[in-house]
């Protein structure tokens, strides 16, 4: 899949982050406009050694595209898409409509509303229809989440995810020692 528009300030690379083939989790986005916020997620899946892609695909501007990507997500070996959209952020469900793949849904925070339009946008699916929403901006999330729902099938990613775990502790009781001497 390309990325759509060339400007190098809003290209993955530019960000330090590099699409891998075969992958097993999309990361799509609205706009390239949220590419700042999305790449953590693919500098998290970069870390855990996670094949994805990374693109643009947007609910209004492109709806044939987004069909066709939801459609053939499954079939194209894909296991999880995260996807992130501001305003009317409709990505993520319409994306959920159209795949069985579980879809994590990042509310991007827009620049009138501060990213609650796109939380409620995203988090307030009908019956039926799930989308896991993460916290406004928090890409990092999405991506750790879909690390946790590889290892339902690949155990190398729980143990990763364990790793992860016992590292942030470690790192926050160092934290805690520092400012307790
Ligand atoms: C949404 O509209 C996108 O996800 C983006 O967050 C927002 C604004 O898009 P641009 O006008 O910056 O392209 O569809």
């Amino acid at each position: 899949l390309a990325y759509i528009r060339g400007e190098s300030e809003k290209t993955p690379e530019a960000l330090g982050v590099q699409a891998t083939k075969k992958p097993l989790v999309g990361v799509i986005m609205g706009s390239d406009s949220d590419l700042p916020v999305m790449a953590d997620a693919c500098r998290v899946l970069q870390s855990f050694g996670v094949p994805f892609e990374v693109t643009v695909i947007s609910a209004h501007r492109t709806p044939h595209r987004m069909s066709s990507y939801a459609i053939n997500a499954t079939k194209r070996g894909l296991k999880c898409i995260i996807a992130g959209a501001g305003g009317a952020a409709h990505l993520p469900g319409m994306v959920a409509a159209m795949t069985p793949l579980p879809v994590i849904g990042v509310p991007v925070k827009g620049h009138i509303l501060d990213g609650v339009d796109s939380l409620h946008s995203i988090v307030q699916m009908p019956r039926g229809v799930p989308v896991a929403t993460v916290a406004i901006n928090n890409s990092t999330n999405a991506a750790l989440l879909a690390v946790r729902i590889l290892g339902v099938y690949d155990s190398s990613y729980t143990t990763a995810m364990e790793q992860y775990q016992s590292d942030m502790e470690d790192g926050v009781l160092v934290k805690a020692k520092k400012l307790e001497t």
